[in-house]
């Protein structure tokens, strides 16, 4: 996930739309079956003292994801699609544009960090460039829209905690809290959030990746340094516009993607992927250190993740910035982390005021300092006005 904004490498742009979504079907067709094979999928279930079950952990482990199927319930979704689609109507009409569609002020002019990223439709904005350290190797088919297709369209939508009520309300979920600390550890720290947006025959790709950055060559490597990204889908997904992962690879180190493309006769439809499918309100959690990647959208089907990662403590402090914070040459130090990590604190009592019924997770590098991290004006200033100038991105 990243700041920058690119126009794509020049490709041919020889496919229509419709001849991309068909030239998709037996690779999706495929990809189900194996998806179908190995599960990896269901309820998100706790042990009774609060840990995420230990089958799920194993099976997450062994293949690298899995789909917690059910965890946001209608009335949630409902919430954060109203939010998340206000958001969409209050973007730039483009990268450089100060007014939305309607000939208002554009959101975010004010943040520190515009919350919008855009690309051409269908276009693949990174693959074969060397944005984001070029850890997107190999460029994805980019289809010719159809003629009425807009100049640009939003692509990532930024800073959901502050920009979303239901976004800050999300974040502080006691399942999707309990299972990153399971994962990581009881002092798990933040990453970053970032929504992909997919709109329907226009939506982007992203190239084949792997997302982490800093410690591939470490003698401490192992398959859960670089930590785990959530999704929450606003929308059911399909073959076509959702997320796809190699599962497995996030064991394997560091992956030859430009190879492994050349291999599979410059296709981008690698191999022994499988699509992440999903109804409203299930929620991936997949290994930054898989391959994966997400094709042009030539679907007629919407897709809005709500994308937000947690890492291990010891994978960030004393870490150099990376990625889209490569730029602030900022290192990970204690105070960094824990005034990052306060966004999550304030997110726990957010939800907590408006689902007092719900158990409320317990962030142990905030155990006592709750009273300080209520949800108020005071900290919405003080903690997550422009949070996300503080993301701790590995
Ligand atoms: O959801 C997508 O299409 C891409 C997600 C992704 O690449 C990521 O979370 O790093």
């Amino acid at each position: 996930m990243s700041s920058t904004l690119a126009e794509p490498a020049a490709a041919p742009r020889s496919l229509s739309r419709a001849e991309h979504a068909a030239g998709m079907a037996a690779y999706r067709a495929a990809g189900e079956r194996l998806a179908a094979e190995i599960g990896n999928r269901g309820p998100l279930r706790l042990t009774d003292d609060g840990a995420l079950h230990p089958d799920i952990q194993a099976a997450y482990w062994r293949h690298g994801y899995y789909i917690f199927e059910g965890v946001i319930d209608a009335e949630e979704i409902a919430a954060l699609r109203a939010d998340a689609h206000n958001m969409l109507e209050r973007a730039p009409v483009g990268p450089e544009a100060k007014l939305d569609a309607q000939g208002r002020p554009a959101l975010g002019l004010d943040h520190a960090r515009l919350p919008y990223r855009f690309t051409r439709p269908l276009a693949d904005p990174w693959g074969g460039t060397q944005l984001l350290g070029g850890r997107h190797p190999a460029q994805m088919s980019q289809p010719k829209p159809d003629a009425d297709a807009p100049e640009w369209v939003v692509f990532l939508m930024y800073a959901m905690c502050q920009s979303m009520p239901s976004g800050l309300r999300l974040y502080g979920h006691p399942k999707l809290l309990a299972a990153a600390q399971s994962i990581n550890g009881p002092d798990f720290v933040p990453f970053n959030d970032a929504i992909f947006v997919k709109q329907p025959g226009l939506g982007g790709s992203v190239a084949w990746h792997q997302d982490g950055v800093t410690h591939w060559n470490s003698p401490d490597w192992d398959e859960g340094i670089h930590g785990f990204n959530y999704q929450v889908q606003l929308y059911p997904t399909t073959p076509a516009n959702c997320l796809w992962v190699i599962p497995g690879s996030h064991k394997l180190g560091r992956a030859d993607i430009k190879a492994m493309v050349a291999a599979n006769g410059g296709s981008e439809q690698l191999p022994g992927a499988v699509p992440l499918v999903c109804a409203a309100g299930d929620v991936t959690m997949v290994n930054r250190q898989m391959v994966h990647g997400s094709f042009a959208n030539s679907s007629p089907d919407i897709r809005i993740s709500l994308t937000f990662g947690f890492h291990r403590r010891r994978s960030v402090l004393g870490q150099k910035a990376a990625l889209s914070m490569a730029e602030t040459q900022a290192v990970y130090d204690e105070q960094r982390i824990f005034e990052r990590s306060a966004v999550i604190q304030v997110a726990i009592d957010a939800r907590h005021q408006a689902h007092p019924e719900e158990p409320v997770f317990r962030y142990q590098p905030f155990a006592g300092l709750e009273d300080q991290f209520r949800f108020t004006p005071e900290t919405f200033d003080r903690v997550i006005r422009d949070y996300n100038t503080k993301d701790l991105a590995i």
